[in-house]
């Protein structure tokens, strides 16, 4: 085995370029950048490997428009596909991005058969579902992101209304990611306090909306892309929290199976991330406006994995 870790990023655009730039800071492993596009992953890895003397970091970071740089990768992000432009729904991306992710899953599980694959590409919980068929993985070795991202805006909007540090803030997101995702204020806390004992109810949900448009909001900004800078950390605190075996509980997309009454299904979920991917799924008892948020959201989510078969 390598000496240290080996992280694969397919996609080498806007949020592969800084969950790599993110990890080598953290000195997680070492990097292979995989793009279509000839060039960008040779230069973004070799830019970023001469950050390395400045910022004090030794990993490794190569860039390939091929695979087999890929082999026996630890942890494979996949972040390969079109992004969101003005007008577009997240499930605009449905099939082409699944024509895509179903090609890289080949590629990757051919040369990485005990690798935990963590999906970035939108929409999210359908390419979880994809790439969890077509590589014949367990379940709990193919998760996606989401929730970390939609809490972090969460607890970004509440550490803002509250003038209080954002490390004081924990939140708590469930569902699909999508307009749909289900926010849970009464788990969500400021060193510990419910924000439901310290903030009145429309404030709240003025929050939660925001949340719930979170992406929107950027993309609007933006005009010719998507989220990347929350996107990447995101990803990376999930690949720490598998490669240093923290048995973190983070809010991940993972498959259900029977838990929260759903069945057979990804969904974002707290989850307890360590080195073997998803270790548990934390089960907490919803209230009955909560649950039928929850049904919902499974059932948007549901409604794309039948669009495409899986
Ligand atoms: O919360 C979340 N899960 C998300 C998801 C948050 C932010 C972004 N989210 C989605 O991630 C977004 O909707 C997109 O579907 C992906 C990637 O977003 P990004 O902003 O990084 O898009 P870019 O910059 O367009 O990068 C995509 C790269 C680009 O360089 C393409 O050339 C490449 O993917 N690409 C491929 N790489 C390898 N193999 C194939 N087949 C391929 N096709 C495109």
């Amino acid at each position: 085995m390598a000496a240290r870790p080996k992280i694969s990023i397919i996609g080498a655009g806007n949020v592969g370029a800084s969950v790599a730039q993110y990890a080598v800071e953290r000195e997680l492993g070492d990097v292979v950048l995989v793009d279509v596009v000839e060039g960008i992953p040779q230069g973004k890895a070799l830019d970023l490997a001469q950050a390395g003397p400045v910022h004090g970091y030794d990993s490794h970071l190569v860039g390939s428009n091929g695979y087999d740089e890929t082999a026996d990768s630890d942890v494979v992000v996949i972040t390969a596909g079109l992004a969101r432009k003005p007008g577009m729904t997240r499930d605009d991306l449905l099939f082409k991005n699944a024509e895509i992710v179903g090609s890289v899953v080949d590629q990757v599980v051919k040369r990485s058969k005990n690798a935990i694959l963590i999906l970035v590409t939108n929409p999210l919980d359908a390419m979880v579902q994809l790439a969890w068929r077509k590589s014949g993985f367990p379940a709990e070795r193919v998760l996606g992101m989401a929730g970390v991202l939609d809490s972090a805006r969460f607890r970004t909007f509440i550490a803002r209304e509250l003038d209080v540090s954002v490390e004081n803030v924990t939140a708590f997101v469930l569902g699909g990611h999508g307009d749909t995702m289900v926010p849970l204020p009464r788990y969500s806390t400021v060193a510990g306090i419910p924000i439901t004992d310290l903030l009145p109810a429309d404030r709240i949900q003025a929050l939660v909306t925001r949340t719930a448009n979170g992406g929107a909001e950027i993309v609007s900004f933006l005009k010719t892309g998507s989220a990347y800078y929350a996107p990447a950390a995101s990803t990376v605190e999930m690949v720490e929290a598998i490669l240093k075996d923290k048995k973190k509980i983070l809010p991940c997309a993972a498959y259900l199976n029977g838990q929260y009454g759903v069945k057979g299904l990804y969904v974002g979920v707290p989850v307890k991330l360590g080195r073997k991917g998803v270790e548990q799924i934390i089960e907490i008892k919803l209230q009955t406006d909560e649950q039928a948020a929850f049904d919902k959201s499974a059932a948007a989510v549901r409604e794309l994995v039948d669009k495409l078969k899986l």
